[in-house]
């Protein structure tokens, strides 16, 4: 079959998830059914929802965190004003303090192979390689994947400190 398939051009994108304000095992479950209905994009699959201690300021409740796996044809920018987009309708307010608490983080964690500089997106995002409330939830779904510049996410996430970091019994 030489017949082009919609899917041709896709890549592969992963996404952080991260709540911690107003019901945030919900607020990570419609997001995963949001993430899906993005035009061009699919979810692949998803993590089980993780309880983790806050990272910054420890004045604020815990955390509930996630990866998903998407298939896109939509550009990096395209999919960054998208996932901006449903954080903005789980009223995600800009601006608060550094390390604040938050309805919902989206983060474009990984984009294919590419690395991306710019302003405002950084990819892969600076944070990941360090991160257990990422990096756990990440192993489960992609033990085998590399982040460019860094290393297989299974080496990393055997490297840093998991303390608080807990699969929810529910997800
Ligand atoms: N801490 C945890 N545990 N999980 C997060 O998703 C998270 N997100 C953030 C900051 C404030 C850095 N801390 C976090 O943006």
């Amino acid at each position: 079959m030489s017949g082009r398939r919609p899917t041709d051009h896709s890549k592969y994108a992963w996404i952080g998830l991260g709540s911690n304000l107003q019901d945030p095992v919900n607020q990570v479950r419609t997001a995963l059914v949001e993430l899906d209905a993005i035009p061009d994009t699919h979810l692949v699959r998803h993590s089980r929802l993780y309880r983790s201690a806050p990272m910054g300021p420890a004045d604020q409740p815990d955390y509930i965190n996630a990866v998903a796996m998407l298939e896109t044809t939509l550009s990096p920018r395209g999919l960054l004003d998208e996932l901006r987009a449903i954080e903005s309708r789980h009223g995600r307010v800009r601006g608060g303090p550094r390390w604040g608490p938050r309805t919902l983080d989206l983060d474009l964690l990984l984009f294919g192979e590419r690395r991306i500089a710019q302003a405002d997106l950084t990819v892969p995002h600076p944070g990941l390689h360090v991160r257990a409330f990422v990096l756990y939830p990440l192993v489960e779904i992609a033990p085998d994947l590399t982040i460019p510049g860094h290393g297989r996410v299974r080496d990393l996430a055997d490297r840093c400190d998991g303390e608080g970091v807990e699969p929810l019994d529910i997800s």
